[in-house]
């Protein structure tokens, strides 16, 4: 197999034995961002594909994700760190019903990486509990994750509720659950702030640095 290939395959196979080298080995090669986004995204597909023909059991997809996890904390020391000014504070959470969190925490590690203060709210997040979050933090914008059909929903019923409460900065949303059109037809008119649709945690990052220009 090519490192490339080894690389997808402790993710499928949700084994760490030899992860560790060859991630040193692609960092010769690549960007940290780019072993994520390249190989080890690819070895995530595929267990998404076999777990869709019910291949793998979800115990199985847990060690695949504590593989992608390992291999995502390990890089991190590796990514450029950009020590500006705090640029923001921005609260991150997975919605109600939703335990998915790697994307997430991606999101985290990109932003923070590049001057922002994030309180990472974790999973299954209710709109209560992030209304409170926001009272209490006062962020510059707050982010939502899904991965399931049904955290489309929860994300416009959030909405709602944070615009009940009188909430309006800035919302980015983002994962596999997510389009852009449903972002701007489901969950836009249900906020009275903008709501912008992130595909992955670059665009995210970019994104939020437009917003605080
Ligand atoms: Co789940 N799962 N899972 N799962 N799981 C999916 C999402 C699924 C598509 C797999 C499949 O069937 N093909 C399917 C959803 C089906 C659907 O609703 N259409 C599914 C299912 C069904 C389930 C369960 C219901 C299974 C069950 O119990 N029967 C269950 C759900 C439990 C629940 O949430 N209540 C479940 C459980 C799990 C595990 C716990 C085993 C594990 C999660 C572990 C964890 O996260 N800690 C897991 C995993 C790993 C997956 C797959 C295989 C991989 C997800 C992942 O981590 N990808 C996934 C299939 C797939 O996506 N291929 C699947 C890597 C990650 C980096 O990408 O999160 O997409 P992602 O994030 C991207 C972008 O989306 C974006 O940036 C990231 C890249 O830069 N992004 C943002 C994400 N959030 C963002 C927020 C932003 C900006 C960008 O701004 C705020």
């Amino acid at each position: 197999l090519t490192l490339e290939e080894r690389l997808a395959s402790y993710v499928v196979e949700g084994t760490k034995e030899g992860l560790i080298p060859d991630l040193t080995l692609a960092l010769e090669k690549y960007m940290p961002l780019e072993i994520i986004n390249g190989p080890l995204m690819k070895g995530m597909e595929e267990v998404g594909r076999l777990f869709n023909n019910n291949e793998l059991i979800v115990a199985e997809v847990l060690q695949s994700a504590e593989v992608m996890k390992a291999s995502v904390a390990h890089l991190e020391n590796f990514m450029e760190k950009n020590e500006s000014a705090v640029k923001g504070k921005i609260l991150l959470a997975t919605v109600k019903g939703d335990v998915h969190d790697i994307g997430k925490n991606l999101v985290e590690i990109i932003l923070s990486n590049n001057g922002y203060q994030i309180v990472n709210l974790g999973i299954k997040v209710p709109p209560d509990q992030l209304i409170e979050a926001y009272r209490k933090e006062k962020p510059d914008a707050i982010g939502l994750s899904g991965l399931l059909v049904k955290s489309a929903q929860q994300m416009v019923i959030t909405a709602q509720d944070m615009r009940s409460a009188g909430i309006d900065v800035p919302i980015l949303v983002g994962g596999a659950a997510l389009t852009r059109k449903f972002t701007k037809n489901r969950i836009s008119p249900e906020y009275d702030g903008l709501v912008l649709y992130a595909k992955d945690a670059m665009d995210g990052l970019d994104l939020a640095n437009k917003l605080m220009d």
